[in-house]
């Protein structure tokens, strides 16, 4: 409409100019056609009323001349008629004459040919005509016209003109706005045809495509701008949800209606355990589980895990399915069955004995046995079988989580070359010299390289991966788009920062942080006002526990004030025990407490609380909510969600965060106090501040903190995830569409 009017508008007013312009034009041309007229009109006059008039004048009755005269004017144009004897005598006359008419005027007016004149009551035409007869050889007939009618008629032509131009102006318009409009849709059909992967010149319901090679650049330019365009707005689009589940699910309906969403992981989100006749679930403590719980929650998918609790198999259909969470089912647990032996070889041997040391640098060696290796080939091998057996298409977005299955997107690629496979790395990924230690790094690095899209937690992660790949395998890295190209498949290499869920479940913060304080104190034996800060691991050596119980040693050393007032709950859940290098670790946790504690705990109540037991998510919560600071001292993690569930438990905007430099989470949590965990006195000195920080630099920290969990939630990470993933998946629609019409 716009466009119409942009150009209609200057057309009108070129056509109103030139119809302004030439109107005078067409008036005197009109002008010249109506004297002309009129001289006729008058000769015929002349030549009718010559007999009776010369009648009349030879009867001398100039009374009954008048009276002729006067019926002859009635015609209405004509004005006047006169008959001049002689140039001196008086004219005998219809009506009194202008005075330039008089007799002796006529000769000159009948010899210059002047027919014009003018007069108040517009303009007159006179013809002057001889009359002669024998009684008036010189006898002259005046003939009178009223011209006034051809100023009207001028006015009128003009208006004429004028909306004749202006009618013009409307038809060429409007003739010019059609054909405009209807190439605009040609183009923009062509447009359509091009974003749907038909090719720039495919003629609109032709079919036909073009072949012309030296359009092909431009069709990719354009093909690529559009795409730019489109995740720019995506991009914006995203920046603008509020990720929530329900924003998380009605993003998957619109993006991914309908399609078939698969989870892998080792570990299984609900474990039946058997005591005596009862049966017990447990949420296990993964972050992992932590994050994808209430994924599946919202995209009702299946999850497929190890069935590793005693009372797994008793609640299992005859797929091995079982529905949960069990107080209000909306997914499916698809548990595999693995054999002592396997569990051993893939779980313990390899995942957690090489590749888990491996890729953190906590300075434990990782330790490779070809016997693991070959476990984790079967492993990985089995969970394929049963991502095939659950897939409800031909081409299921399956999420593949974590080091247990590195060989399984390459697995899946091979039994479901269509399928979208997302793999996620949940912890870190070293440089490739550390890397490439592992005797099966070409295996591994091929098997990820199966997945469609790789994420990690940093980029610095990804950074590390792209350079391993670089470094040791024939492939195509291109770091402008992060992707790696690799056997003729490509793997886009992504950053999706992990979080946790927010809000928070009500529950977990019903009660309030005041009654949280009083309730662990009093349950730990601590006085009211007692300084209380809170660690909550897996009982792993990553997650640098000695360390953290070091720094507290040292802050007792150097601000002995605290010896007696402050105390640091430890709750560590006991986690893959059956490994030595944790049992170890486990017994020198153990001993470095009861050391610590020997030595500052003799004027009053214990500087650590060390709880090595599996706590309920609620227990968690309440000691977060009880302490003035929680101290995150990992070696090396990936990301690490304990940081921000103690945000997030924090809604009174009160309390302390300590954070490892070697956390993903420091990334995104400045505001946090930085620490290299390492450094025994930095940690004192911080645990120092922490314990002395006023009320409200603790909120302004805890505000801005509370403010990037909120948003950078784990609905957005995985929103991100399975956005990428349906984008993928369109512009690979499209793809074989184009290939199929070529
Ligand atoms: C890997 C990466 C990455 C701990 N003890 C108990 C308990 N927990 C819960 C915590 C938290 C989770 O376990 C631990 O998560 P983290 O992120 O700290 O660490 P990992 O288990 O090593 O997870 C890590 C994560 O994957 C996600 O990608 O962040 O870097 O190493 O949620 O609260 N939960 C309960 N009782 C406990 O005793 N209920």
């Amino acid at each position: 409409m716009r466009l119409s009017l942009r150009f209609v508008l200057p057309l009108m007013l070129v056509l109103a100019g030139i119809a302004y312009a030439i109107a005078p034009l067409v008036d005197q041309l009109t002008l010249r056609w109506f004297v002309r007229d009129l001289d006729m009109r008058s000769a015929l006059i002349a030549n009718t009323i010559q007999e009776p008039l010369q009648e009349q004048l030879a009867a001398g009755n100039k009374a009954k001349t008048v009276g002729f005269f006067r019926r002859i004017t009635q015609d209405e144009r004509l004005y006047a008629v006169g008959y001049c004897a002689t140039p001196t005598s008086t004219a005998l006359v219809s009506r009194s004459l202008p005075a330039e008419l008089r007799c002796s005027e006529l000769n000159r007016w009948e010899l210059a040919g002047e027919h014009l004149l003018p007069s108040a009551q517009g303009p007159l035409h006179v013809a002057v005509k001889p009359m002669s007869s024998e009684a008036a050889p010189t006898g002259r007939l005046v003939l009178v016209h009223d011209m006034s009618f051809i100023t009207r008629r001028s006015e009128e032509t003009k208006r004429y003109v004028f909306y004749f131009f202006m009618g013009l102006a409307a038809v060429v318009s409007l003739i010019t706005v059609i054909i405009a409009q209807l190439s605009w849709r040609g183009w923009m059909a062509g447009m359509q045809s091009l974003l749907r992967g038909e090719g720039l010149l495919r003629q609109p319901g032709s079919g036909a495509q073009s072949n012309l090679p030296e359009f092909k650049p431009i069709a990719r330019d354009l093909q690529r701008l559009i795409r730019e365009l489109e995740s720019d707005a995506r991009a914006r689009d995203e920046d603008q949800i509020t990720w929530t589940p329900e924003s998380l699910r009605a993003t998957l309906q619109g993006e991914l209606r309908g399609e078939d969403v698969i989870v892998v992981s080792n570990r299984e989100p609900y474990i039946h355990q058997r005591h005596g006749e009862q049966i017990e679930v447990q949420q296990p403590a993964s972050g992992l589980v932590t994050a994808l719980e209430p994924i599946m929650r919202a995209c009702r998918g299946t999850w497929i895990a190890h069935g590793s609790g005693s009372a797994d198999r008793d609640v299992v259909d005859r797929h091995d399915r079982v529905a949960v969470p069990p107080e209000n089912p909306a997914y499916q647990i698809r548990r595999v069955w693995l054999t002592a032996e396997e569990e051993a070889g893939y779980y313990y041997g390899f995942a957690n004995e090489g590749l888990w040391p491996l890729c953190h640098i906590a300075h434990v060696r990782p330790t490779f046995r070809s016997s693991d290796w070959d476990q984790y080939v079967a492993v990985n091998r089995k969970f394929a079988k049963a991502v095939v057996s659950e897939a409800k298409t031909k081409a299921p977005i399956v999420l593949v989580q974590d080091y247990h299955f590195a060989l399984l997107p390459k697995m899946l690629r091979e039994e479901l070359p269509d399928a979208t496979i997302i793999a996620f790395w949940h912890i870190p990924w070293p440089n490739p010299e550390s890397f490439a230690i592992c005797p099966w790094r070409d295996e591994v690095l091929a098997g990820m390289l199966g997945s469609s899209i790789l994420g990690f937690h940093t980029q610095f992660h990804c950074n590390n991966f792209v350079d391993t790949v670089d470094r040791f395998l024939e492939a195509r890295v291109d770091r402008e788009s992060f992707t790696v190209s690799f056997g003729g498949k490509l793997t886009a290499v992504r950053r999706y920062p992990i979080s946790i869920a927010w809000p928070p479940e009500v529950e977990m913060l019903q009660k309030t942080v005041p009654d949280c304080r009083s309730a662990i104190r009093q349950m730990s034996d601590l006085p009211p006002e007692h300084k209380l800060g809170i660690g909550v691991d897996r009982l792993d050596y990553t997650k640098g526990i000695m360390e953290r119980f070091r720094a507290i040693e040292r802050l007792l050393e150097l601000k002995p004030e605290w010896v007696g007032r402050f105390t640091f709950v430890q709750a560590a859940a006991p986690s893959r025990s059956g490994i030595e290098e944790y049992q170890h670790h486990e017994a020198q946790v153990r001993a470095m407490a009861l050391r610590i504690n020997e030595r500052f705990g003799h004027a009053g109540p214990p500087p650590i609380l060390l709880k090595v037991e599996h706590h309920e998510p609620r227990e968690v919560y309440e000691y977060f909510r009880a302490a003035d600071l929680c101290f995150v001292s990992s070696l090396h993690d990936g990301m690490n969600l304990v940081a921000k569930e103690f945000i997030a438990a924090r809604d009174d905007e009160r309390g302390v965060l300590i954070l490892s430099q070697f956390t993903g989470a420091a990334r995104e949590l400045p505001e946090a106090l930085i620490v290299n965990p390492y450094d025994a006195d930095q940690c004192a000195a911080a645990l120092h501040l922490a314990l002395t920080m006023p009320a409200d630099e603790q909120r302004d920290r805890m505000r801005l903190m509370r403010g990037l969990v909120a948003e950078f939630n784990v609905f957005r990470w995985a929103g991100r995830m399975l956005l990428d993933a349906a984008a993928m998946r369109r512009r690979g629609r499209l793809i074989d569409k184009g290939k199929a019409a070529g």
